[in-house]
C-alpha cells in the first residue's frame, strides 16, 4: 500500500484514524484466495469480502434466525448442547435470543448455506484438515445485538478469541473467525473494532494487554470493520477486538452476525448430553 496515498485521504464520518491509515480494498471471494487477499489477512489480521451472498439468501437466513429464536423462547431453552443462550426482552415484553449457538444444527437453511463451496475454500486457506465444526465448540453462532431497554447484549468488551484455546487446554494457534452479516453494520451500530496487527503479538500481550471482556473503552489503534448485510469477514482470533455499543437505538441498532467455528484435529462433537464448558461456567460466575 502506498503510504502517501492513504495519508492524504480526507478524514471522513468520524472513523478512527486506523480506518484512514488502512484502506481495505473492496475484496470479493472467488473460488480461491488471491495472493493479495492472502497477504492482506496474514499481515493485517482481518479481511472483508463484499457481497458474499445475495440479498434473497440473507433474507431467508434472517427469517430462519427469527424462527429459531421464537422456538427456543417458546421452549424456554436455557442452553443448547451445554452452551448458554443469552435471552433478552423486546420493548413489547416478548423474549428473543441474542446469542444463538448451533444454528445450523437446528436450522435447515443455515445448514444448506454452509454447503457453499467457498466455505471449503476458506477451510483450505485456514490449513490442511480444517472443517466447519457445526456441532463443535458453539457451532454456528448468531450474535444479535440491540441497544434498547430489555436488551442484554449490546456490546462485548475487549478480548481475543484465543483465550478459549487456553481453556480447552490447547495452545493458542492461528484461528480464523469467520463472520457473515445478516444486517448492515456501519459506524453508528458500534460494530466490531479490531486492533490491526495484534495477532502478531507475544503470548504475554495476548493474555494481558487488556482486561478480558471488562475493558470496553475505545483504543486509539482500533479499526472499525464496517460491513453490509451479505458481506463476509474473517479475523485472526489472536487479534484483540471488541464490539462497541451502537450510537443509535431501537430497531436501527439491530446487528446480527453469524460466526462459524473452523476446526482442525480430532472431532469433538457435542449433543444434548454435553456439559457446559468451564469457560462459560467461569464467565457466569464472574458475571462478564
Ligand atoms: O459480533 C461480532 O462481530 C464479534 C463477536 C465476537 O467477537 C465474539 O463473539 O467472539
Ligand atoms: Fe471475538
Amino acid at each position: 500500500m502506498a503510504q502517501t496515498e492513504v495519508l492524504t485521504r480526507p478524514k471522513k464520518r468520524g472513523l478512527p484514524s486506523a480506518n484512514l491509515l488502512i484502506d481495505m480494498p473492496e475484496f470479493e471471494l472467488g473460488d480461491r484466495f488471491t495472493p493479495e487477499q492472502r497477504e492482506w489477512l496474514d499481515e493485517v489480521g482481518f479481511i472483508r469480502f463484499k457481497g458474499f451472498a445475495k440479498p434473497e439468501t440473507v433474507r431467508q437466513l434472517g427469517l430462519e434466525q427469527e424462527e429459531l429464536s421464537r422456538r427456543w423462547v417458546r421452549e424456554d431453552r436455557k442452553t443448547l448442547f451445554g452452551t448458554p443462550l443469552i435471552v433478552g426482552k423486546q420493548p413489547g415484553g416478548e423474549g428473543y435470543v441474542q446469542r444463538m449457538p448451533f444454528c445450523s444444527v437446528f436450522g435447515e437453511k443455515h445448514h444448506e448455506f454452509l454447503k457453499d463451496p467457498r466455505f471449503r475454500t476458506i477451510c483450505e486457506f485456514a490449513g490442511p484438515d480444517y472443517r466447519v465444526g457445526e456441532k463443535e465448540r458453539d457451532g454456528l453462532v448468531i450474535n444479535h445485538y440491540r441497544n434498547e431497554d430489555g436488551s442484554v447484549f449490546s456490546q462485548q468488551g475487549w478480548h481475543t478469541d484465543s483465550l478459549r484455546d487456553v481453556f480447552y487446554l490447547e495452545k493458542p494457534r492461528r484461528y480464523l473467525n469467520v463472520g457473515f452479516y445478516l444486517d448492515d453494520s456501519h459506524l453508528e451500530k458500534g460494530s466490531v473494532r479490531v486492533i490491526p496487527f495484534s495477532h502478531q503479538q507475544s503470548t504475554w500481550n495476548l493474555l494481558a494487554r487488556k482486561r478480558y471482556f471488562l475493558d470496553v473503552e475505545a483504543d486509539p489503534a482500533e479499526y472499525v470493520i464496517e460491513a453490509d448485510a451479505g458481506d463476509l469477514t474473517i479475523h485472526d482470533g489472536r487479534c484483540w477486538h471488541r464490539v462497541a455499543k451502537a450510537s443509535v437505538s431501537g430497531p436501527a441498532s439491530q446487528r446480527r452476525v453469524m460466526y462459524l467455528p473452523l476446526m482442525e484435529g480430532p472431532l469433538k462433537e457435542k449433543d444434548e448430553n454435553s456439559r457446559m464448558p468451564l469457560y462459560f461456567r467461569l464467565r457466569r460466575f464472574a458475571k462478564f
